[in-house]
């Protein structure tokens, strides 16, 4: 349990009795005792630890009592200190305190959500790059530069009978496209960015009995869905999380698309339709030992405007499919042997990542917060650009700029409307 104010050392000393009875409080030393209610009772064995400020989480005085874990006993905990006079934290609040007393700004504090939901090995790399504060570093060093045209430019606002130089107006130009070509750098990285972060869904495609459920089972490493040589076996959507090449990924196995009169079937085809349009990879599967036929085209058509690859399934059987319908990457493959299948998955991650590889050390945006917040701060650039080349007053310069640093400020928190910081912390659980 943790405690964060001005009050938590005395609220400590109330209910716990420490063995040594001399035990002086130090900073950051755990100290064993008992906790006791009002009438001497013990309610539990526990290790306690004072935290003086400023070296704690929330940069207040924190104490942590770490209890035995039942219910019971944090609930009994829990009355004693209500009674005295705490409250419990809201959502996030530690964290939230950590921002406002300037320990983290905005984005290492959203970070902190990200970590603790963080579900794959990339995913906690990359939330924990953000909260030892990657991301704001390289942000500080937009701002900085920029701040330092601003006060250049509004000193020559004070001057008005003289024009600024030549030089310097070159310099700046030089300066904001350097800026501008840095925020696209970033801003270039939020696709892979929210991949890694919360994985990508990908859907398997075709007509009934290509070998879709089978695939889906290979790429899990277990058998979840259904296999069997009968059409129709997969009626509904089954998806299921897995890690393809290092990148988190939901799998959605759907129901083969054909025109039936069953209405479950017409059911499944309608979901499976309903979901092509959302996912970031369709894998379109055809079973290549069987000619192609109407039912292909048909599964073709509904995914036609999708991202995919062709999957040419069962290449362990002699192949007789002609898909040259179709011109997507192709990928060979047989389950049953398990040819094509590495470099199926190695395609499907070069895919999801774009340029970038996991474990990359640079800077990845995940948020679309974030990411609007560049977007519009490069156009305030441009637009500063564009103002420049047409010798457009200095004031109208200095807005652009200070709209751009504006909306950069969005990400560290310092120009963040309290109603968005609200939605921020409130994404958080209690106790974070
Ligand atoms: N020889 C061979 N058979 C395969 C391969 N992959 C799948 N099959 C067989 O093809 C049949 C259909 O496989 P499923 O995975 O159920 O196909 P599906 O596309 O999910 O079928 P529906 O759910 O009915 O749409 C089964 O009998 C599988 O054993 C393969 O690589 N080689
Ligand atoms: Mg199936």
């Amino acid at each position: 349990m943790r405690i964060s104010g001005p009050r938590s050392l005395d609220a400590l000393k109330t209910f716990f009795k420490p063995t040594d009875p001399k035990a002086d409080y130090k900073t950051h030393q755990l100290y064993h005792g008992i906790i006791t209610d009002q009438s001497g009772h013990h309610v539990d064995e526990v290790m306690a630890v004072y935290m003086a400020p400023p070296r704690t989480y929330t940069c207040d005085p924190v104490v942590e009592i770490h209890c035995h874990g039942s219910q019971q006993v944090v609930k009994s905990i829990l009355k004693l200190y209500s009674n005295y006079g705490l409250r419990l934290a809201q959502a996030g609040e530690f964290t939230y305190r950590a921002y406002v007393n300037g320990r983290l700004d905005l984005s290492q504090a959203e970070a902190v959500a990200d970590l603790i939901h963080s579900k794959s090995e990339s995913s906690h790399r990359l939330a924990l790059s953000h909260v030892e504060g990657l991301l704001s570093k390289n942000i500080f060093s937009i701002t900085d530069g920029l701040r330092k045209t601003q006060v250049l430019l509004e000193a020559w606002i004070d001057f008005p009978e003289e024009d600024l130089p030549e030089e310097d107006l070159l310099n700046i130009t030089d300066q904001i496209s350097t800026y501008i070509g840095k925020i696209n750098d970033i801003t270039k990285t939020y696709n892979t960015g929210r991949v890694l972060l919360e994985g990508a869904s990908i859907l398997l495609v075709g007509r009934p009995n290509v070998g879709k459920s089978s695939l889906l089972n290979f790429l899990l490493g277990e058998d979840r869905a259904i296999v069997t040589s009968i059409p129709g076996t997969t009626r509904d959507l089954l998806e299921e999380g897995a890690t393809i090449a290092g990148v988190p990924v939901c799998l959605v196995d759907t129901a083969g698309l054909c025109r039936s009169n069953d209405p479950i079937e017409v059911e499944g085809v309608r979901r499976a339709k309903r979901k092509i349009s959302l996912v970031d990879l369709v894998l379109f599967l055809v079973d290549g030992s069987q000619p192609v036929e109407e039912e292909d085209l048909f599964a073709y058509a509904a995914c036609v405007d999708a991202p995919a690859f062709l999957v040419t399934t069962k290449l362990d059987l002699d192949q007789v499919a002609d898909t040259s319908f179709c011109s997507w990457r192709n990928y060979a493959i047989s389950v049953k042997t398990g040819q094509g299948l590495e470099s199926l998955k190695s395609a499907i991650a070069d895919f999801l990542l774009g340029e970038y590889a996991v474990g990359s050390e640079s800077v990845m945006i995940t948020e679309q917060r974030h990411y609007d917040a560049l977007v519009s701060s490069r156009n305030n650039l441009e637009s500063l650009h564009l103002a420049i080349k047409s010798n457009a007053p200095l004031e109208c310069m200095v807005f652009d700029l200070r709209e751009a640093l504006y909306h950069l400020g969005q990400i560290s928190g310092e120009t963040t409307p309290d109603s968005v910081l609200e939605g921020i912390f409130s994404k958080f659980c209690i106790g974070k």
